[in-house]
Protein backbone atom coordinates (compact mmCIF):
# COMPACT_ATOMS: atom_id res chain seq x y z
CA UNK A 1 0.00 0.00 0.00
CA UNK A 2 1.27 3.40 -1.25
CA UNK A 3 1.06 5.61 1.93
CA UNK A 4 -1.09 9.15 1.92
CA UNK A 5 2.42 10.65 2.37
CA UNK A 6 4.61 8.88 -0.04
CA UNK A 7 6.16 12.00 -1.40
CA UNK A 8 7.03 13.42 1.66
CA UNK A 9 8.68 9.62 2.64
CA UNK A 10 10.72 9.76 -0.32
CA UNK A 11 11.90 12.92 -0.29
CA UNK A 12 13.13 12.91 3.35
CA UNK A 13 14.89 8.88 2.47
CA UNK A 14 16.31 10.59 -0.63
CA UNK A 15 18.13 13.39 1.47
CA UNK A 16 19.52 10.89 3.96
CA UNK A 17 20.87 8.59 1.39
CA UNK A 18 22.17 11.67 -0.24
CA UNK A 19 20.79 12.37 -3.02
CA UNK A 20 20.75 16.42 -3.43
CA UNK A 21 17.27 16.28 -5.39
CA UNK A 22 14.22 13.93 -5.90
CA UNK A 23 10.85 14.67 -8.04
CA UNK A 24 8.12 12.60 -8.72
CA UNK A 25 6.68 12.21 -12.80
CA UNK A 26 3.70 10.17 -14.11
CA UNK A 27 5.80 7.31 -16.03
CA UNK A 28 4.33 9.45 -20.01
CA UNK A 29 6.60 10.93 -22.39
CA UNK A 30 7.70 14.23 -21.46
CA UNK A 31 7.90 17.43 -22.87
CA UNK A 32 9.50 17.94 -26.56
CA UNK A 33 9.97 13.89 -26.39
CA UNK A 34 9.23 14.00 -30.37
CA UNK A 35 11.49 16.36 -30.80
CA UNK A 36 13.97 13.53 -30.69
CA UNK A 37 13.15 12.17 -34.56
CA UNK A 38 14.25 15.75 -35.85
CA UNK A 39 17.06 15.49 -33.67
CA UNK A 40 18.42 12.11 -35.43
CA UNK A 41 17.19 13.20 -38.50
CA UNK A 42 20.23 16.09 -38.55
CA UNK A 43 22.66 13.31 -37.80
CA UNK A 44 23.16 14.99 -34.54
CA UNK A 45 24.24 11.90 -32.86
CA UNK A 46 27.33 11.33 -34.83
CA UNK A 47 28.48 7.85 -34.03
CA UNK A 48 26.51 7.27 -30.92
CA UNK A 49 24.54 4.96 -32.93
CA UNK A 50 22.60 3.37 -30.08
CA UNK A 51 20.70 6.50 -29.74
CA UNK A 52 18.86 5.36 -32.65
CA UNK A 53 17.72 2.15 -31.83
CA UNK A 54 13.88 2.36 -30.98
CA UNK A 55 13.38 6.27 -30.73
CA UNK A 56 9.74 5.83 -29.71
CA UNK A 57 10.60 3.76 -26.72
CA UNK A 58 13.36 6.24 -25.71
CA UNK A 59 10.98 9.34 -26.02
CA UNK A 60 7.88 7.55 -24.07
CA UNK A 61 9.02 5.62 -20.75
CA UNK A 62 5.50 3.58 -20.90
CA UNK A 63 6.71 1.98 -23.94
CA UNK A 64 10.03 0.90 -22.45
CA UNK A 65 8.26 -0.33 -19.25
CA UNK A 66 4.76 -1.12 -20.01
CA UNK A 67 4.31 -1.80 -16.06
CA UNK A 68 5.36 1.40 -15.32
CA UNK A 69 3.35 4.28 -13.37
CA UNK A 70 5.48 6.77 -11.96
CA UNK A 71 9.33 7.57 -12.05
CA UNK A 72 10.85 8.66 -9.54
CA UNK A 73 14.07 10.92 -10.35
CA UNK A 74 16.79 11.62 -8.28
CA UNK A 75 19.97 14.08 -8.42
CA UNK A 76 23.33 14.02 -7.02
CA UNK A 77 25.71 16.67 -7.97
CA UNK A 78 29.06 16.85 -9.12
CA UNK A 79 30.53 20.38 -9.01
CA UNK A 80 34.31 20.67 -7.81
CA UNK A 81 35.16 23.65 -7.89
CA UNK A 82 39.37 23.37 -6.98
CA UNK A 83 41.55 24.05 -9.40
CA UNK A 84 43.29 20.57 -11.06
CA UNK A 85 46.81 20.20 -9.24
CA UNK A 86 48.14 18.76 -12.68
CA UNK A 87 47.61 20.00 -16.44
CA UNK A 88 45.12 18.94 -18.35
CA UNK A 89 41.34 19.17 -16.77
CA UNK A 90 38.82 15.95 -16.44
CA UNK A 91 35.12 16.96 -16.54
CA UNK A 92 33.69 17.23 -12.92
CA UNK A 93 31.52 14.74 -12.90
CA UNK A 94 34.41 12.08 -13.93
CA UNK A 95 37.55 13.36 -11.71
CA UNK A 96 36.17 10.83 -8.91
CA UNK A 97 34.58 7.22 -9.01
CA UNK A 98 32.38 6.20 -11.46
CA UNK A 99 29.11 7.91 -10.83
CA UNK A 100 26.77 5.42 -12.60
CA UNK A 101 27.74 3.12 -9.57
CA UNK A 102 27.34 5.53 -6.69
CA UNK A 103 24.25 6.66 -7.97
CA UNK A 104 22.62 2.92 -8.88
CA UNK A 105 23.51 1.94 -5.26
CA UNK A 106 21.36 5.15 -3.56
CA UNK A 107 18.57 4.25 -5.94
CA UNK A 108 18.34 0.73 -4.67
CA UNK A 109 18.55 1.85 -1.01
CA UNK A 110 15.56 4.31 -1.86
CA UNK A 111 13.79 1.21 -3.06
CA UNK A 112 14.31 -1.16 -0.42
CA UNK A 113 13.38 1.40 1.97
CA UNK A 114 10.27 2.48 0.10
CA UNK A 115 8.53 1.31 -2.95
CA UNK A 116 9.31 -2.42 -1.95
CA UNK A 117 8.06 -2.12 1.37
CA UNK A 118 4.72 -0.82 -0.04
CA UNK A 119 4.81 -3.76 -2.34
CA UNK A 120 5.92 -2.06 -5.57
CA UNK A 121 8.23 -3.03 -8.47
CA UNK A 122 11.54 -0.69 -8.82
CA UNK A 123 13.47 -0.75 -12.13
CA UNK A 124 16.94 1.28 -11.79
CA UNK A 125 18.04 3.51 -14.69
CA UNK A 126 21.27 5.31 -14.53
CA UNK A 127 22.15 6.78 -17.79
CA UNK A 128 22.13 3.68 -20.04
CA UNK A 129 18.55 3.02 -20.30
CA UNK A 130 16.82 4.37 -23.32
CA UNK A 131 15.21 7.23 -21.54
CA UNK A 132 15.30 10.82 -21.77
CA UNK A 133 16.77 11.73 -18.40
CA UNK A 134 16.65 15.38 -18.54
CA UNK A 135 13.33 15.96 -19.74
CA UNK A 136 11.85 13.42 -17.40
CA UNK A 137 13.39 15.28 -14.80
CA UNK A 138 12.26 18.41 -15.56
CA UNK A 139 9.27 16.47 -15.77
CA UNK A 140 9.29 15.24 -12.47
CA UNK A 141 9.91 19.22 -11.58
CA UNK A 142 13.19 18.73 -10.51
CA UNK A 143 14.09 22.16 -12.56
CA UNK A 144 14.04 22.66 -16.05
CA UNK A 145 16.34 22.00 -19.49
CA UNK A 146 18.27 24.81 -20.22
CA UNK A 147 19.43 26.29 -23.57
CA UNK A 148 22.38 24.08 -22.91
CA UNK A 149 20.17 21.53 -23.03
CA UNK A 150 20.81 20.19 -19.27
CA UNK A 151 18.97 20.00 -16.49
CA UNK A 152 18.91 23.46 -14.40
CA UNK A 153 18.22 22.89 -10.85
CA UNK A 154 17.60 26.05 -8.85
CA UNK A 155 20.30 25.42 -5.87
CA UNK A 156 23.05 22.95 -7.77
CA UNK A 157 22.51 24.82 -11.41
CA UNK A 158 23.41 22.43 -14.40
CA UNK A 159 25.86 20.23 -11.99
CA UNK A 160 22.89 17.30 -10.78
CA UNK A 161 23.85 13.47 -12.35
CA UNK A 162 20.45 11.80 -13.12
CA UNK A 163 18.96 8.50 -12.27
CA UNK A 164 15.57 7.25 -12.89
CA UNK A 165 13.38 5.09 -10.93
CA UNK A 166 10.49 3.18 -12.49
CA UNK A 167 7.80 1.51 -10.67
CA UNK A 168 4.35 0.11 -10.82
CA UNK A 169 3.20 2.20 -7.80
CA UNK A 170 0.86 5.16 -8.51
CA UNK A 171 2.42 8.01 -6.62
CA UNK A 172 1.09 11.74 -6.99
CA UNK A 173 3.40 13.02 -8.77
CA UNK A 174 4.88 17.03 -8.65
CA UNK A 175 4.30 19.64 -11.04
CA UNK A 176 6.93 20.06 -13.99
CA UNK A 177 9.54 22.46 -13.59
CA UNK A 178 9.13 25.71 -15.61
CA UNK A 179 12.05 27.52 -17.58
CA UNK A 180 13.97 30.01 -16.29
CA UNK A 181 16.86 30.82 -18.66
CA UNK A 182 15.44 33.96 -19.57
CA UNK A 183 16.89 35.72 -22.07
CA UNK A 184 20.01 34.71 -20.78
CA UNK A 185 22.62 33.08 -23.74
CA UNK A 186 25.81 32.24 -21.53
CA UNK A 187 26.06 28.79 -22.34
CA UNK A 188 25.32 29.32 -26.34
CA UNK A 189 28.36 32.26 -26.53
CA UNK A 190 30.89 30.05 -24.29
CA UNK A 191 30.76 26.81 -25.90
CA UNK A 192 34.24 26.97 -27.66
CA UNK A 193 33.07 24.93 -30.83
CA UNK A 194 29.82 26.32 -31.37
CA UNK A 195 27.67 23.35 -30.70
CA UNK A 196 24.75 24.61 -30.44
CA UNK A 197 22.81 25.41 -33.62
CA UNK A 198 19.76 26.88 -31.41
CA UNK A 199 18.85 27.42 -28.12
CA UNK A 200 17.68 23.87 -26.66
CA UNK A 201 19.74 21.81 -29.32
CA UNK A 202 23.09 20.46 -29.26
CA UNK A 203 24.80 19.03 -32.09
CA UNK A 204 27.32 16.31 -30.25
CA UNK A 205 29.35 15.75 -33.29
CA UNK A 206 30.79 19.31 -32.53
CA UNK A 207 30.88 18.76 -28.57
CA UNK A 208 33.89 18.48 -27.02
CA UNK A 209 31.98 15.61 -24.66
CA UNK A 210 31.43 13.66 -27.26
CA UNK A 211 35.01 14.21 -29.17
CA UNK A 212 37.09 13.58 -26.22
CA UNK A 213 34.44 10.62 -24.69
CA UNK A 214 32.22 9.20 -26.78
CA UNK A 215 34.14 9.41 -30.36
CA UNK A 216 36.19 6.44 -31.00
CA UNK A 217 38.67 7.69 -33.75
CA UNK A 218 41.06 10.05 -34.47
CA UNK A 219 39.67 13.66 -32.99
CA UNK A 220 39.26 15.67 -36.09
CA UNK A 221 42.30 18.22 -36.67
CA UNK A 222 39.77 21.23 -36.89
CA UNK A 223 38.69 20.34 -33.23
CA UNK A 224 42.07 19.39 -31.97
CA UNK A 225 43.12 23.79 -30.84
CA UNK A 226 39.59 23.69 -29.25
CA UNK A 227 40.09 20.95 -27.22
CA UNK A 228 42.74 23.40 -24.97
CA UNK A 229 43.63 21.44 -21.96
CA UNK A 230 40.14 19.26 -21.54
CA UNK A 231 41.15 15.26 -21.68
CA UNK A 232 38.03 14.32 -20.93
CA UNK A 233 34.58 15.88 -21.34
CA UNK A 234 33.85 19.64 -21.31
CA UNK A 235 32.44 21.64 -18.53
CA UNK A 236 32.05 25.18 -19.93
CA UNK A 237 28.50 25.15 -20.63
CA UNK A 238 27.90 23.84 -16.78
CA UNK A 239 30.45 27.02 -15.33
CA UNK A 240 28.71 29.83 -17.18
CA UNK A 241 25.83 29.33 -16.01
CA UNK A 242 23.83 31.80 -13.51
CA UNK A 243 22.16 29.28 -11.58
CA UNK A 244 25.02 28.14 -9.87
CA UNK A 245 25.47 31.38 -7.79
CA UNK A 246 23.95 29.28 -5.31
CA UNK A 247 25.83 25.80 -6.12
CA UNK A 248 27.84 24.24 -3.75
CA UNK A 249 30.51 21.44 -4.41
CA UNK A 250 29.45 17.70 -4.91
CA UNK A 251 29.30 16.18 -0.85
CA UNK A 252 29.21 12.63 -2.44
CA UNK A 253 32.90 11.60 -0.91
CA UNK A 254 33.18 9.02 -3.91
CA UNK A 255 33.26 11.84 -6.81
CA UNK A 256 36.12 13.74 -4.94
CA UNK A 257 38.76 14.28 -7.40
CA UNK A 258 41.51 11.37 -7.27
CA UNK A 259 45.02 12.52 -7.78
CA UNK A 260 46.61 11.68 -11.07
CA UNK A 261 49.97 11.77 -12.59
CA UNK A 262 51.53 14.23 -15.11
CA UNK A 263 50.68 13.97 -18.70
CA UNK A 264 54.31 12.98 -19.59
CA UNK A 265 54.26 9.84 -17.37
CA UNK A 266 51.08 8.99 -18.70
CA UNK A 267 51.90 8.90 -21.74
CA UNK A 268 54.66 5.40 -20.76
CA UNK A 269 51.75 3.27 -19.34
CA UNK A 270 51.06 0.26 -21.06
CA UNK A 271 47.37 -1.54 -20.74
CA UNK A 272 47.60 -2.96 -17.10
CA UNK A 273 48.76 0.16 -16.02
CA UNK A 274 45.85 2.29 -17.49
CA UNK A 275 43.46 -0.17 -16.32
CA UNK A 276 44.60 0.12 -12.58
CA UNK A 277 44.94 4.14 -12.17
CA UNK A 278 41.69 4.05 -13.86
CA UNK A 279 39.49 1.09 -12.84
CA UNK A 280 36.37 2.31 -11.23
CA UNK A 281 36.37 5.80 -13.04
CA UNK A 282 34.23 7.02 -15.99
CA UNK A 283 38.04 6.91 -17.87
CA UNK A 284 38.20 3.42 -17.85
CA UNK A 285 35.87 3.15 -20.74
CA UNK A 286 38.12 5.30 -22.71
CA UNK A 287 40.60 2.22 -22.71
CA UNK A 288 44.35 3.09 -23.28
CA UNK A 289 44.52 4.30 -26.61
CA UNK A 290 41.81 6.95 -26.79
CA UNK A 291 43.29 7.91 -23.32
CA UNK A 292 46.76 8.73 -24.84
CA UNK A 293 45.00 10.39 -27.91
CA UNK A 294 43.34 12.98 -25.58
CA UNK A 295 46.45 13.36 -23.57
CA UNK A 296 48.54 13.75 -26.84
CA UNK A 297 45.95 16.52 -28.13
CA UNK A 298 46.18 18.36 -24.79
CA UNK A 299 50.23 18.37 -24.72
CA UNK A 300 49.82 19.34 -28.15
CA UNK A 301 47.69 22.52 -27.11
CA UNK A 302 49.48 23.36 -23.66
CA UNK A 303 52.99 21.16 -23.66
CA UNK A 304 56.36 23.01 -24.30
CA UNK A 305 59.83 21.43 -25.83
CA UNK A 306 60.51 19.05 -22.06
CA UNK A 307 57.31 17.24 -23.82
CA UNK A 308 58.72 16.27 -26.82
CA UNK A 309 60.69 13.53 -25.83
CA UNK A 310 58.19 11.46 -24.19
CA UNK A 311 55.70 12.16 -26.92
CA UNK A 312 58.83 11.11 -29.23
CA UNK A 313 58.07 7.93 -27.71
CA UNK A 314 54.50 7.98 -28.04
CA UNK A 315 54.78 8.53 -31.35
CA UNK A 316 56.19 5.01 -32.01
CA UNK A 317 53.67 3.49 -29.87
CA UNK A 318 51.85 -0.14 -30.73
CA UNK A 319 48.55 1.72 -31.17
CA UNK A 320 48.16 3.84 -34.75
CA UNK A 321 45.41 6.56 -32.80
CA UNK A 322 48.27 6.92 -30.41
CA UNK A 323 50.97 7.31 -32.80
CA UNK A 324 49.24 9.83 -35.10
CA UNK A 325 48.36 12.09 -32.15
CA UNK A 326 51.61 12.38 -30.80
CA UNK A 327 53.01 13.25 -33.99
CA UNK A 328 50.56 15.69 -34.15
CA UNK A 329 51.30 16.92 -30.86
CA UNK A 330 54.89 17.45 -31.62
CA UNK A 331 54.69 19.00 -34.40
CA UNK A 332 52.02 21.54 -32.45
CA UNK A 333 54.81 22.46 -30.26
CA UNK A 334 57.43 22.71 -32.38
CA UNK A 335 55.77 25.26 -34.20
CA UNK A 336 54.74 27.33 -31.08
CA UNK A 337 58.47 27.06 -30.23
CA UNK A 338 59.65 28.53 -33.37
CA UNK A 339 57.36 31.08 -33.41
CA UNK A 340 57.86 32.24 -30.24
CA UNK A 341 61.34 32.44 -31.32
C1 LIG B 1 24.06 10.96 -25.32
C2 LIG B 1 24.48 11.74 -24.11
C3 LIG B 1 25.46 12.70 -24.27
C4 LIG B 1 25.94 13.16 -25.64
C5 LIG B 1 24.84 14.08 -26.25
C6 LIG B 1 24.38 15.16 -25.25
C7 LIG B 1 22.97 15.68 -25.50
N1 LIG B 1 22.76 16.93 -25.13
O1 LIG B 1 22.14 14.97 -25.98
C8 LIG B 1 27.28 13.88 -25.30
C9 LIG B 1 28.41 12.87 -25.40
C10 LIG B 1 27.62 15.08 -26.16
C11 LIG B 1 27.04 14.21 -23.83
C12 LIG B 1 27.71 15.23 -23.19
C13 LIG B 1 27.51 15.57 -21.87
N2 LIG B 1 26.78 14.89 -20.98
CO1 LIG B 1 25.62 13.41 -21.46
N3 LIG B 1 24.31 12.10 -21.81
C14 LIG B 1 23.86 11.51 -22.86
C15 LIG B 1 22.70 10.54 -22.55
C16 LIG B 1 23.27 9.12 -22.45
C17 LIG B 1 21.53 10.59 -23.53
C18 LIG B 1 21.08 12.02 -23.86
C19 LIG B 1 20.09 12.04 -25.01
O2 LIG B 1 19.14 11.28 -25.00
N4 LIG B 1 20.36 12.87 -26.01
C20 LIG B 1 19.48 12.98 -27.15
C21 LIG B 1 19.03 14.39 -27.31
C22 LIG B 1 17.99 14.41 -28.44
O3 LIG B 1 18.43 14.77 -26.10
P1 LIG B 1 18.35 16.26 -25.56
O4 LIG B 1 19.65 16.95 -25.55
O5 LIG B 1 17.66 16.15 -24.24
O6 LIG B 1 17.48 16.90 -26.71
C23 LIG B 1 16.19 17.35 -26.48
C24 LIG B 1 16.14 18.83 -26.60
O7 LIG B 1 16.94 19.25 -27.69
C25 LIG B 1 14.68 18.96 -26.81
N5 LIG B 1 14.29 20.20 -27.38
C26 LIG B 1 14.23 20.56 -28.66
N6 LIG B 1 13.78 21.83 -28.75
C27 LIG B 1 13.54 22.26 -27.50
C28 LIG B 1 13.04 23.46 -27.01
C29 LIG B 1 12.88 23.61 -25.63
C30 LIG B 1 12.34 24.91 -25.11
C31 LIG B 1 13.23 22.54 -24.73
C32 LIG B 1 13.08 22.68 -23.25
C33 LIG B 1 13.73 21.34 -25.24
C34 LIG B 1 13.87 21.23 -26.62
O8 LIG B 1 14.25 17.90 -27.63
C35 LIG B 1 15.24 16.87 -27.60
C36 LIG B 1 14.55 15.55 -27.38
O9 LIG B 1 13.77 15.55 -26.21
C37 LIG B 1 22.23 11.08 -21.16
C38 LIG B 1 21.64 10.03 -20.21
C39 LIG B 1 20.21 9.72 -20.59
N7 LIG B 1 19.89 8.47 -20.77
O10 LIG B 1 19.40 10.63 -20.73
C40 LIG B 1 23.53 11.71 -20.59
C41 LIG B 1 23.42 13.03 -19.79
C42 LIG B 1 22.49 13.95 -20.53
N8 LIG B 1 24.76 13.60 -19.82
C43 LIG B 1 25.08 14.18 -18.75
C44 LIG B 1 26.28 14.94 -18.59
C45 LIG B 1 26.68 15.28 -17.16
C46 LIG B 1 27.01 15.35 -19.72
C47 LIG B 1 28.15 16.39 -19.75
C48 LIG B 1 27.94 17.57 -18.82
C49 LIG B 1 29.48 15.66 -19.42
C50 LIG B 1 30.73 16.55 -19.48
N9 LIG B 1 30.96 17.43 -18.54
O11 LIG B 1 31.53 16.40 -20.39
C51 LIG B 1 28.15 16.80 -21.25
C52 LIG B 1 27.24 18.02 -21.50
C53 LIG B 1 27.11 18.46 -22.93
C54 LIG B 1 25.76 19.12 -23.20
N10 LIG B 1 25.70 20.44 -23.19
O12 LIG B 1 24.77 18.40 -23.39
C55 LIG B 1 23.98 14.10 -17.69
C56 LIG B 1 23.27 15.46 -17.62
C57 LIG B 1 22.74 15.82 -16.23
C58 LIG B 1 21.99 17.14 -16.28
N11 LIG B 1 22.01 17.86 -15.17
O13 LIG B 1 21.39 17.50 -17.26
C59 LIG B 1 23.11 12.92 -18.24
C60 LIG B 1 21.62 13.03 -17.95
C61 LIG B 1 23.71 11.63 -17.62
C62 LIG B 1 23.23 11.38 -16.20
N12 LIG B 1 22.68 10.22 -15.93
O14 LIG B 1 23.36 12.23 -15.34
N13 LIG B 1 26.09 13.44 -23.30
S1 LIG C 1 30.23 20.54 -23.19
FE1 LIG C 1 31.69 22.07 -24.04
S2 LIG C 1 31.81 21.64 -26.24
FE2 LIG C 1 30.00 20.53 -25.43
S3 LIG C 1 28.30 21.94 -25.76
FE3 LIG C 1 29.06 22.37 -23.69
S4 LIG C 1 30.59 24.01 -23.97
FE4 LIG C 1 30.20 23.13 -26.00
S1 LIG D 1 23.71 29.64 -19.01
FE1 LIG D 1 21.82 30.82 -19.17
S2 LIG D 1 20.80 30.04 -21.04
FE2 LIG D 1 22.38 28.55 -20.45
S3 LIG D 1 21.30 27.05 -19.20
FE3 LIG D 1 22.16 28.58 -17.77
S4 LIG D 1 20.51 30.09 -17.52
FE4 LIG D 1 19.98 28.87 -19.31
Amino acid sequence: MVPLNAAAILRQTAAQLGFDALGIAPARAPAHADDLHAWLARSFQGEMNWLERAPDTRADPHRYDPTARTILVAGVSSRQTAPPLRRGRIAAYAQGSDYHEVLREKLQALARDTLTTWGGTSRICVDTSPLLEKPLAALAGIGWQGKNTLLIHREHGPWLLLGCLLTDLKISADPPGSDHCGTCTRCLDACPTRAFPQPYVLDARRCLAYLTIEYPGAIPEEFRPLVGDRLFGCDECLEVCPWNRHAQNAREIKLTPRPRPDLRDMLAWDDARFRSEFRGTPVFRLKRNRWLRNVSVVLGNIGDAADLPALESASRDGDALVREHAAWAMNRIRSRISGEA
